[in-house]
């Protein structure tokens, strides 16, 4: 069972000759070993948001083929303006799992000096800029990016990802429009997931497919099974090929299901009943990329079980070093807002310092 859309991967697992060498076998393990990361630490950090030890978290379970393939099939300095829910091209990057704790947490080691929402991550060593929470403003960004690129003859490829919901937004006509114009070096990939929080996708659109969008903008588009990695792949490198020779952006619509709630704040039950999620869970994006695994004969359930393992021993380290961190002195929530501090602004901070002190000896 999947969605529907364009895929290479036959049910049973296996797919035509053809196609095996999309992906060598090592980056499929590579990427197998990833996915299974992603989910351990999505499960282990909603469970820590349960305990009243994360003010929030919001998971990416069932969509790590789409995450992890996209970033799988670009160069390592193509930029990647991500949504709240692509961990995995995180961790395909090796952004260390301490410094993606840390900015959960908002501790005293986070780059954004927590000041950021949890799950807001930004990683400029890895070409990851901020993720901001009004959903679409990536999509300007990467479409200005990729017409930098162009014209600055970098190579560089800018990629967003969206879910289905963000495509009703009026940035992503912005961006599509413009990047078809501009010739930009883009390329915007939508997560479809099938919801976008509560409201279904069949309330986004009367059309059969968001990728039909775009004709509308004269540039090629794609609707793919985004659970069927070797689709994926095959898909992004096409388009970032295309994109670094000049023919412009691209749009793939990914297929996937959202298996989790929207958010650690969210109750899917109040609008999806448990028999589809249970549904899926049989052909989800893991499911299948492991069976074609086993088709091609690489991959054990002892394999398994030792990487399953090895990442719950990886996040339990990184929850115990991160959490030991304090949050970032509160004093700090001064800087930076100009480059030299303005008397007005100093007065305020020595005020709050002195109302904190009488505080404290009260
Ligand atoms: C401009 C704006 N409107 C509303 C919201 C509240 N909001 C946060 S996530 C979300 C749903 C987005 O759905 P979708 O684009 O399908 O992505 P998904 O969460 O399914 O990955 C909404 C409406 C927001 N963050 N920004």
């Amino acid at each position: 069972m999947n969605r529907g859309g364009r895929s290479i991967l036959n049910e049973d697992g296996s797919c035509a000759d053809e196609f095996r060498d999309v992906i060598p076998d090592n980056d499929l393990l590579a990427i197998l070993r990833t996915i299974l990361l992603n989910r351990v630490v999505d499960r282990r950090l909603m469970m820590l948001q349960r305990q009243g030890r994360l003010g929030f978290y919001l998971t990416s379970t069932g969509e790590e083929v789409v995450t992890v393939g996209t970033a799988y099939a670009l160069q390592e300095d193509d930029p990647i303006f991500l949504t709240y829910r692509e961990l995995g091209a995180l961790l395909w990057r090796k952004v260390p799992l301490s410094a993606i704790m840390n900015q959960l947490i908002g501790n005293v080691q986070d780059i954004n000096k927590g000041r950021q929402m949890p799950v807001h991550y930004c990683y400029r060593e890895y070409h990851i800029p901020s993720i901001s929470s009004p959903v679409g403003t990536q999509l300007p960004h990467a479409c200005g990016f990729g017409y930098a690129a162009k014209m600055l003859k970098t190579n560089q490829v800018a990629l967003a990802f969206l879910g289905e919901g963000t495509a009703s937004q009026t940035d992503f006509h912005a961006a599509l429009n413009f990047s078809g114009v501009l010739n930009a070096q883009t390329i915007f990939v939508i997560r479809n997931n099938g919801y976008a929080i509560s409201t279904p996708e069949s309330v986004q659109t009367r059309a059969p497919s968001l990728a039909i969008r775009a004709e509308g903008y004269g540039i090629p588009g794609f609707q793919i099974d985004g659970n069927d990695l070797l689709m994926v792949v095959q898909t992004v490198k096409e388009a970032a090929a295309r994109a670094r020779s000049g023919g412009g952006p691209t749009l793939i619509e990914a297929l996937t299901y959202r298996m989790g709630a929207h958010s650690s704040s969210d109750d899917p039950t109040r609008y999806r009943s448990e028999e589809e999620t249970q549904r899926w869970e049989k052909v989800d994006a893991l499911a299948r990329l492991r069976l074609h695994a086993k088709w091609r004969g690489i991959w054990t359930d002892a394999m398994e079980e030792e990487v399953w393992a090895d990442a719950e021993k990886a996040v339990t380290q990184m929850i115990s070093d991160c959490e030991r961190w304090p949050p970032p002195p509160v004093e700090s929530l001064f800087d930076d807002v100009y480059e030299r501090m303005p008397e007005s602004l100093r007065m305020q901070k020595e005020e709050y310092l002195r109302f904190l002190r009488e505080k404290s000896r009260q």
